[in-house]
C-alpha cells in the first residue's frame, strides 16, 4: 500500500464510511473535503489525500481501466466549468438583443447589464404571472421544505419551462449571456414587493452541511450564478444590497443583475451576503433565476 492509499486506510473506521457512502450517493468531492475540513478532525490536505485514495480504491474495484495512474490522479486538479458573462466590450451582443454592460466588480463578481429585456417583455412577464402570487417563502435548513420566514416578506409566483413564448425566449437569451445550458437553471421564480415588504440579507448558494440544503443539492447541484431581472421601475426604495459590499443597486426595468456565488470550485462565497431592501414607494417586481451545476428537474 503506497502513502496516499494510506491515507484513507488510516482513517477511523467512521469516516471511511462516510467517505465511501458519500462517494456512493454522488456528492461532490471538494464539497465531502470541505464538510471534512470544517469537522476540525482533517486539515484540507489530508481530507483530499482520503477521498483520492478512496476514490482509487473504488475504481480499482469496478475494474475500472480508464482510471488515470494512482499517484497523479486526483478529483481535485481539474478546475470546474462556470458560467461567465464576457464583459471584455462594453456591450454585448446577445443572439437577439444588444446588452448594454452598466458595471463590473470584480471580487465577488457582480455586474449590471442594461437592456436585458424590452419593456414589452418586461410587461409580458408581469401579465403573464397576473395574480397567481402567493406569499413567498424560503427552504427550511432542517427539512429543505419551502417555509414562509419574516425575513421575507415579498409575494411569489412561478412560470415553468415552456410555459410561455417570451419567458422561453428570455430564458435562452441569459442562457446565451451565461454560455451555461438553459437546461442547467431554475425556471424563472418572480417576486413581488409592495410598500414595507423586503428580502433580509441572505445567499442564494445552498449550503452543503444543511439537511435541508443537500435535498435541493442532489437535484441539480449547487447555485453557481443569480441573474435578478428587474421587470418595473420602482419610485423609491427596493435596490438589491449587498451589505458587506456597500453596494445598492437599484432597479431598473429590463436591467439584470448578475453575481457569481460560488468560488470557480463551485464552492459556497460568503461575500455573496444580500438582499432586497424594503420598498419605499411603489412596486418592485423582478424575476430570478438562479444557474445550477448541472441540468435541473
Ligand atoms: O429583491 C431583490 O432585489 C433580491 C431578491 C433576492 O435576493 C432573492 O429573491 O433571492
Amino acid at each position: 500500500m503506497t502513502d496516499s492509499d494510506n491515507a484513507f486506510a488510516s482513517l477511523p473506521q467512521t469516516w471511511r464510511a462516510w467517505i465511501t457512502e458519500n462517494l456512493e450517493r454522488g456528492c461532490s468531492p471538494l464539497d465531502m473535503a470541505n464538510s471534512m475540513a470544517r469537522s476540525g478532525q482533517h486539515s484540507m490536505a489530508a481530507a483530499r489525500a482520503a477521498i483520492d485514495a478512496a476514490l482509487r480504491q473504488r475504481a480499482g474495484a469496478n475494474g475500472d481501466v480508464s482510471a488515470p495512474a494512482p499517484a497523479a490522479a486526483s478529483a481535485f486538479s481539474a478546475p470546474r466549468a462556470m458560467p461567465y458573462i464576457d464583459v471584455s466590450s462594453n456591450r454585448i451582443a446577445a443572439p437577439d438583443r444588444e446588452v448594454e454592460v452598466l458595471f463590473v466588480l470584480k471580487k465577488p463578481q457582480v455586474i449590471l447589464l442594461g437592456h436585458v429585456l424590452s419593456d414589452e417583455e418586461c410587461d409580458a412577464i408581469i401579465a403573464h404571472c397576473g395574480t397567481r402570487y402567493t406569499r413567498s417563502t424560503v427552504t427550511a435548513e432542517a427539512d429543505g421544505a419551502s417555509v414562509v420566514h419574516e425575513g421575507r416578506t415579498s409575494e411569489m409566483a412561478f412560470i415553468q419551462r415552456g410555459e410561455t413564448e417570451v419567458a422561453e425566449r428570455v430564458d435562452r437569451r441569459l442562457a446565451a449571456l451565461a454560455h451555461w445550458s438553459p437546461e442547467c437553471s431554475e425556471p424563472f421564480q418572480l417576486q413581488k414587493y409592495g410598500v414595507t415588504q423586503e428580502y433580509r440579507p441572505h445567499y442564494d448558494w445552498l449550503d452543503p452541511d444543511s439537511a435541508g440544503h443537500r435535498a435541493h443539492l442532489a437535484r441539480g447541484g449547487q447555485r453557481l450564478a443569480t441573474f435578478v431581472l428587474y421587470l418595473c421601475d420602482v419610485e423609491q426604495g427596493g435596490g438589491t444590497v449587498f451589505p458587506g459590499l456597500g453596494l445598492e443597486v437599484f432597479p431598473k426595468k429590463g436591467n439584470a443583475l448578475w453575481f457569481l456565488n460560488t468560488d470557480g470550485n463551485h464552492q459556497p462565497d460568503p461575500q455573496t451576503l444580500h438582499g432586497g431592501a424594503p420598498v419605499v414607494s411603489g412596486t418592485k417586481i423582478i424575476a430570478n433565476k438562479w444557474l445550477r451545476q448541472e441540468r435541473y428537474g
